[in-house]
C-alpha cells in the first residue's frame, strides 16, 4: 500500500513545480507584450535613395527636412535629372497633372510639327499659378546607369519631384509620367551644416568670368 502521506507530498511537489513553471511562462509573455508596446526609436535617415528603373522615381513619400543627400540611381537606358518644384501652397498633384501638364504637352507637340502660332498659343494656356512656383533644387542630368548624389536642404512642406528631358518626338519625361509628390516633414535631418572648405573672394570690381585672366580684365564689348 502506498503511503498516503509521501504520496501527498509528492503530489504537491509536482503541483508547487508546475506553478513556477507557469509563472515564468507567464512573466516571460508578460516582458514580451511589454516589448511590442513599446515602439521601437526611428531613426531619422540623412540620405535617401532614389531609383529610376525606366520612367519613373522610385523614392521615400516623406523625407527629413534640413540638409540631406539624395543618392539618385538611374538603372534605365536613358538620362534623367531630378528637378524639385515647389509651387505654391494652394496647388496639389491634381492641378499639377490636369491644368499645368496638358499645355505643357500640346505646345511642345505643335513646336515639333512646325506649328509655331499654335504651339505659343497652347503655352499661353499654362495656368497663372505657375508663375509662383520656385524650385529649391534637385539631381543633376544624369545618364543611364550611372549614379549621382548631391545634398540639399530643403524646408518641410509639398514638393513635386520631375523630370523634363524630352523624347525623340519632343515630349517631356514628365508630361510621361515621370513625376512624384514629395512631403518634407518637420522632422529633421540629422546632417550637419556643411563645411567652407574653398573660400571664394569677390573684387569690388564686376567679375564676368571665373577664368582667372579675365577675372582680372572685365570683357569690354567689342
Ligand atoms: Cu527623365
Amino acid at each position: 500500500m502506498k503511503n498516503p502521506i509521501r504520496f501527498n507530498s509528492a503530489r504537491s511537489t509536482l503541483i508547487l513545480f508546475l506553478v513556477i513553471i507557469l509563472a515564468i511562462q507567464s512573466c516571460k509573455e508578460e516582458k514580451k507584450k511589454l516589448t511590442e508596446e513599446i515602439p521601437e526609436q526611428k531613426e531619422i535617415t540623412s540620405v535617401i535613395d532614389v531609383i529610376t528603373n525606366n520612367m519613373d522615381f522610385q523614392a521615400p513619400d516623406t523625407i527629413p527636412s534640413g540638409w540631406v543627400t539624395w543618392k539618385y540611381q538611374n538603372k534605365s537606358s536613358q538620362p534623367h535629372f531630378i528637378l524639385i518644384d515647389d509651387p505654391i501652397d494652394t496647388i496639389t498633384v491634381k492641378e499639377f497633372e490636369e491644368e499645368l501638364l496638358p499645355p505643357f504637352g500640346e505646345g511642345i507637340t505643335l513646336l515639333y510639327e512646325g506649328k509655331n502660332d499654335e504651339a505659343f498659343a497652347a503655352f499661353g494656356k499654362i495656368p497663372e499659378w505657375y508663375g509662383g512656383t520656385v524650385w529649391p533644387g534637385g539631381v543633376g542630368l544624369i545618364s543611364g546607369g550611372h549614379t549621382a548624389r548631391t545634398t540639399l536642404k530643403l524646408n518641410p512642406g509639398y514638393y513635386i519631384m520631375e523630370c523634363y528631358v524630352k523624347m525623340p518626338n519632343g515630349m517631356f519625361h514628365t508630361n510621361m509620367g515621370m513625376y512624384k509628390v514629395l512631403v518634407v516633414s518637420d522632422e529633421v535631418s540629422p546632417l550637419p551644416n556643411p563645411v567652407r572648405t574653398f573660400p571664394l573672394q569677390f573684387p569690388e570690381k564686376p567679375v564676368y568670368h571665373l577664368n582667372h585672366r579675365l577675372a582680372q580684365e572685365p570683357l569690354r564689348s567689342q
